[in-house]
């Protein structure tokens, strides 16, 4: 069994597939903490975790003139400066399950818990290309970067996938190749012990268990780059789809749920306030500004607190524009609106290019079920 060296995981976890391995922690825990401790945030594998030896572990650099760059973890560590963020990753399939709904989807049918913010910490992409001799004569040609994970199929075949090149050049890009995830190494199940980590694009492209680097004029010819992680019209069926269609998802647009109160859940009739609670975030750095309320299935909204830090505790610093990479939680109490026995709560995001997020699922459904952020909506009983 591929599968029997798997790390341990927390018990609270929600297991959409074992083998492999994807999970993803319960709505009312995610958002107990800003920064999600690595035993609750989700998990997706494609493949078995690979064991590192994190001594003779090196990591490839290719396709610049100077020919392949090999370094160990300790190079790593020590010739680039350390550097670290804090970032929100989402799976593409984060909130597939209510797509599903609408109409059947193919995918692992995730809840709205396919998402956490951690720290990161390692060395800037960025540094170590221009190390492996990424200039000016480079930039003429290169338009990508390829990752490749030490995990592999049984046919030897390794998770792979890419990013524009200017993601990863930019200076505010944000691009790590992180050995710390929350201050400690990074743990098996998230990439041990080199990951990419993508600021504000989609999970896929947050490569783990890093093994190769290629700097190249074209996109990445992997599975996961050219037939998988593409959006298509929501009239396009698997008899019709052309993968070449549409392009390959990076940044991510604007998203929110509500994680409190759980839909179903029952509400004392006698309460005189309600809170609910939840997440917030958009892709490509864009900070989210607002997140709107209703309780009354979008009749009637209020605007959300938001906050960057635990409750009770200090935000961490706002970013500088277009580097916001880290999720905001919200909070709404306000009266308990009377002589109602059903509620619909919905929850809405606003971000700094006032994107929003689409009313209902059926105008962005997709065949994959992917980037769902249609408006979040739970139904509660007033008993
Ligand atoms: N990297 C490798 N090597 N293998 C994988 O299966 N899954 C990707 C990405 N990086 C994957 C990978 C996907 S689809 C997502 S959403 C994120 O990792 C999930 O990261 P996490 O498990 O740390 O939450
Ligand atoms: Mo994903």
């Amino acid at each position: 069994d591929p599968y029997s060296s798997d790390p341990e995981r927390h018990p609270v976890l929600r297991i959409n597939s074992k083998k492999p391995f994807n999970a993803e922690p319960p709505p009312e825990i995610l958002t107990e903490s800003y920064i999600t401790p690595h035993v609750l945030f989700f998990k997706r594998n494609h493949l078995p975790v690979p064991q590192v030896d994190p001594a003779s572990y090196r990591l490839q650099v290719e396709g610049l003139p100077r020919g392949a760059l090999t370094l160990s973890l300790k190079d790593l560590k020590t010739r680039f400066p350390k550097h670290t963020v804090t970032a929100t990753l989402q799976c593409a399939g984060n909130r597939r399950s209510d797509m599903n709904q609408v109409k059947e989807v193919k995918g692992l049918n995730w809840g709205i818990s396919a998402i956490g913010n951690a720290k990161w910490s390692g060395a800037r992409l960025r540094d170590v290309l221009l190390a492996a001799g990424f200039g000016p004569d480079v930039a003429k040609w290169a338009r990508h970067v390829h990752f490749e994970g030490l995990d592999k199929d049984v046919t030897g075949s390794a998770y792979g996938t890419s990013i524009p090149i200017n993601k990863a050049m930019n200076e505010d890009g944000d691009v790590l190749l992180a050995y710390e995830m929350n201050g400690e190494d990074i743990p098996a199940d998230h990439g041990f012990p080199v990951r990419v980590v993508v600021p504000g694009v989609v999970g896929a492209r947050n490569v783990k268990w890093l093994g190769r680097i290629v700097v190249s004029a074209e996109e990445s010819s992997s599975h996961w780059q050219q037939h998988d992680y593409k959006v298509f019209s929501p009239g396009t069926d698997w008899s019709k789809v052309d993968h070449t269609s549409s392009p390959a998802i990076q940044e991510l647009p604007v998203q929110s749920a509500i994680t409190v109160p759980a839909d179903g859940a029952q509400i004392d009739h006698s309460d005189e306030t309600l809170t609910v609670k939840g997440y917030a975030w958009s892709g490509g750095g864009r900070e989210v500004v607002r997140v709107d309320v209703s309780l009354d299935g979008g009749k009637t909204w209020q605007v959300a607190q938001l906050r960057s830090g635990d409750k009770g505790q200090p935000d961490e610093p706002s970013p500088p524009p277009g580097r916001s990479w880290a999720w905001k939680l919200w909070e709404l109490t306000a009266p308990l609106p009377p002589d109602a026995d059903e509620l619909e709560i919905i929850c809405k995001a606003v971000d700094n290019g006032y994107n929003v997020q689409p009313d209902t699922i059926p105008p962005i459904w997709n065949l994959r079920g992917l980037l769902n952020n249609a408006w979040h909506r739970v139904k509660v009983k007033v008993t």
